[in-house]
């Protein structure tokens, strides 16, 4: 493997949100330790890096309660940029958490004056996004919960919630927009409890809407791994659904505070596994990355490469994987078992069914199957180590 295979193309289709490489390395313990870059600076340097897009929220290209003038000129701006650099601005979304006035929610505030602001800000910034060729638009409840049960119902929340995202759906539609809607799960912080936790709450919830086709998931790695769960099977379930729109990927440690880590850089096996996943079932949206440089970084550019690289690294792991001829002599014998029996349930029929009554199995004798899983996961081991 030269090394050279690894530098991105913009085929991979590469995405940062441009809040990342804004990020000034503050915690709730401590100060910036690093300037904030301005919005052009960080599309210029991805653009450099061949990364294929950017993606946004309205307040890292135009400040809260920017001019109209101010906000025009900016607008020009990052058109010109797009142009003049080639970049996409593959994602939008509205800050809907920073200022205090959706200190209790914005979707979900008790004060009906906060969710139509909210809802009147996200028009803005769907505006926007379609203005700059953007299709995808995330929803990203960073608000959206509670810290104190007694202060609202959660049926009467996510039904303030479904009405807004409905509002919302019906406004690209009415505005002719090519832009489909993309919900962001995560299971806590900034609140308590927040609502939409995971894929499956999300998966649940757009069955429930007006325009359940226009809306689908955006699954982050941290997101899944600080409710404990298992980024792949997450993924999978999105994908599965038809739902898989977009993507962050990052590291995070299970059940802590949002790390917000560099893929991979926490989990390889993990990281391979997301990585299998969009390539085996050759997902055709663009590889977002949503974390941020370790604090003690002074510029972001590391941060960036090593994402990127990795990433092209783990594909290059996962066809090895698709290659290999022990692994996959291990797997075609595992899922040839049984062969005559397969697809037996695909479809229904009464005659199918009480066959299946009269069908004689030996559980004891099925019980015996050899399953070689240690041998499989070492030569994973091995070659996610580089010795395979
Ligand atoms: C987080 C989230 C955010 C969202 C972003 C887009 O920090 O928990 O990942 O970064 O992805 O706000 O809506
Ligand atoms: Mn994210």
């Amino acid at each position: 493997m030269s090394s050279n295979q690894f530098s991105p193309t913009k085929e991979d289709k590469f995405a940062f949100g441009v809040w990342c490489l804004q990020n000034r390395g503050r915690d709730p313990f401590g100060d910036q330790t690093r300037p904030e870059l301005p919005a052009l600076e960080c599309i210029k340097g991805l653009a450099q890096r061949n990364c294929y897009g950017f993606e946004f929220h309205d307040n890292d290209i135009i400040p809260f309660g920017a001019s109209t003038a101010q906000r025009e000129q900016i607008l020009r701006d990052v058109k010109k940029a797009i142009g003049d650099w080639g970049i996409k601005a593959t994602m939008a979304t509205t800050n809907t958490f920073y200022h205090p006035v959706f200190k209790d929610g914005a979707f979900t505030s008790t004060d009906p004056a906060v969710r139509l602001y909210t809802t009147q800000k996200v028009m803005r910034a769907i505006d926007v996004a379609a203005d700059l060729g953007t299709q995808l638009f995330v929803f990203w409840g960073g608000r959206e919960g509670v810290e104190v049960d007694a202060s609202k119902d959660p049926v009467e929340a996510t039904k303030w919630f479904r009405e807004s995202m409905n509002f919302l759906c019906n406004y690209v539609l009415s505005q002719g927009y090519d832009i489909k809607f993309s919900i962001e799960p995560k299971p806590n912080e900034p609140r308590g409890d927040l609502y939409l936790p995971t894929v499956g709450s999300v998966l649940a919830f757009i069955a429930t809407l007006d325009h359940p086709e226009m809306v689908g998931i955006n699954p982050e790695t941290a997101h899944i791994k600080m409710a404990g769960l298992n980024p792949y099977h997450e993924f999978a379930q999105a994908l599965d659904a038809g739902k898989l729109f977009d993507v962050h990927l990052n590291g995070q440690k299970p059940l802590r505070f949002d790390q917000d880590l560099t893929y991979g850089s926490d989990d390889l096996k993990e990281a391979f596994f997301t990585a299998k996943l969009l390539v085996d079932h050759k997902y055709p949206g663009t590889i977002g990355f949503d974390a941020h440089p370790y604090r003690s970084e002074s510029d972001p550019w590391d941060f960036v490469d090593r994402n990127m690289r990795t990433y092209k690294i783990m594909q290059a792991k996962v066809r090895q994987f698709n290659e290999n001829k022990e692994i996959q002599d291990i797997l075609k014998d595992i899922h040839g078992a049984s062969a005559n029996l397969r697809g037996f349930t695909a479809q229904f029929s009464k005659e199918s069914a009480q066959k299946l009554k009269d069908m004689t199995f030996e559980p004891e004798k099925l019980a015996t199957r050899k399953l070689p899983y240690e041998r499989l996961d070492q030569l994973l081991t091995e070659l996610l180590l580089g010795v395979l």
